[in-house]
Parts: structure tokens; C-alpha cells; sequence
């Protein structure tokens, strides 16, 4: 009988990280808000959330390193608008935030979750941010809890059979 491993969309015990960018503060609030309301309707007590804003998508990833770090934090969500302008300033930003983020999760074994919308224009960012495709705040408290539940499971249950 195959064992089937999922984490479960319930808080696992600890304290929880939130970095969030203020560039384009009006939609990363509405972000931060889906998240924190998401991890609180799933039992996580609002003192174990600790947010950090930190000036812009790019600024992300190294106060995510100190927070995952730090050895505190169950899973640390990183929350942020880039919206493409005249340049192509954003694809730098996306291609560092999304990659460091991804090594930082890969070389930590601690779940640090994708949050950063990467759209065209404000419209699909308003979209994204609690309109009509949803909220990718709720969307990464989701990921973070499910991701800390599985990480429990495999590290209880996946170990290997003794000889
Ligand atoms: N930062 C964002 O979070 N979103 C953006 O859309 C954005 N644009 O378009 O420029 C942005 N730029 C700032 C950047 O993240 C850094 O804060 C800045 O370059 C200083 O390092």
C-alpha cells in the first residue's frame, strides 16, 4: 500500500514570516491582508505572524535570508507587485526575486513562498489582489501551510526503514 504524503490546510505549530514590499503599496496591502486573514482563519495565532515591509520586490529576498535564518519561522511568505513598465527593468527584478527565493527555500529546507505578482499592468495586479482572480496573498498563506504540514510529515513519517 502506497503511503501518500499532503500537507493538510491547518497550522502547524510555530511562528510564520511575512516580507512584504511597499512598491505599489496599494495592491502588496491588499496582499498582506489575504494573507494574514487567510494564516489567522487557519489557526495561526496573530502573535505568531511577524511582517516585515522592506522598500521594493528586489529588497526581498535578504530580509527573507535573515528571517529563514534566524531558525524562527516555519515558512517565511514573501508578498510584492512588480508591474511592467517602459523598461524592462521588472524582468530583472523577477528573474532575481523568483530565483533567489527558490534557493534560498531549496538550500534552507524551510518553505519560502512565491508572492510576488508579475503583471503587465495595474489592472491584472488589481485582478490578483482580492478582485476577480483572487487573492495571491491567500494564495501563498495557503502554500505555507501546507508546505510546513508536509515538511513535519516527511520528516516523521519518510524516514528510512531500519535494517
Ligand atoms: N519594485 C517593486 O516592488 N515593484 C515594481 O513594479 C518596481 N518597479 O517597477 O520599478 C519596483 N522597483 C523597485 C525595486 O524593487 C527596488 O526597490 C529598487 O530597485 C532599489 O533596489
Amino acid at each position: 500500500m502506497p503511503h501518500t504524503f499532503e500537507g493538510q490546510l491547518a497550522a502547524a505549530p510555530g511562528r510564520y514570516a511575512i516580507v512584504v514590499a511597499r512598491y505599489n503599496e496599494s495592491i502588496t496591502s491588499r496582499l498582506l491582508s489575504g494573507a494574514l486573514e487567510s494564516l489567522i482563519s487557519h489557526g495561526v495565532p496573530d502573535d505568531l505572524i511577524d511582517v516585515t515591509w522592506v522598500p521594493g520586490a528586489f529588497e526581498i529576498p535578504v530580509a527573507a535570508a535573515a528571517l529563514v535564518r534566524s531558525g524562527r519561522y516555519r515558512a517565511v511568505l514573501c508578498l510584492g507587485a512588480v508591474i511592467r513598465g517602459e523598461t524592462t527593468h521588472d524582468e530583472h527584478i523577477n528573474r532575481a526575486v523568483s530565483l533567489a527565493i527558490s534557493e534560498l527555500s531549496l538550500e534552507t529546507g524551510v518553505p519560502v513562498i512565491f508572492g510576488v505578482l508579475t503583471c503587465n499592468n495595474l489592472e491584472q495586479a488589481i485582478h490578483r489582489a482580492g478582485g476577480n482572480v483572487g487573492n495571491k496573498g491567500v494564495e501563498c498563506a495557503e502554500a505555507a501551510l501546507r508546505m510546513a504540514q508536509l515538511l513535519d510529515q516527511l520528516a516523521h513519517r519518510a524516514a528510512p526503514p531500519r535494517s
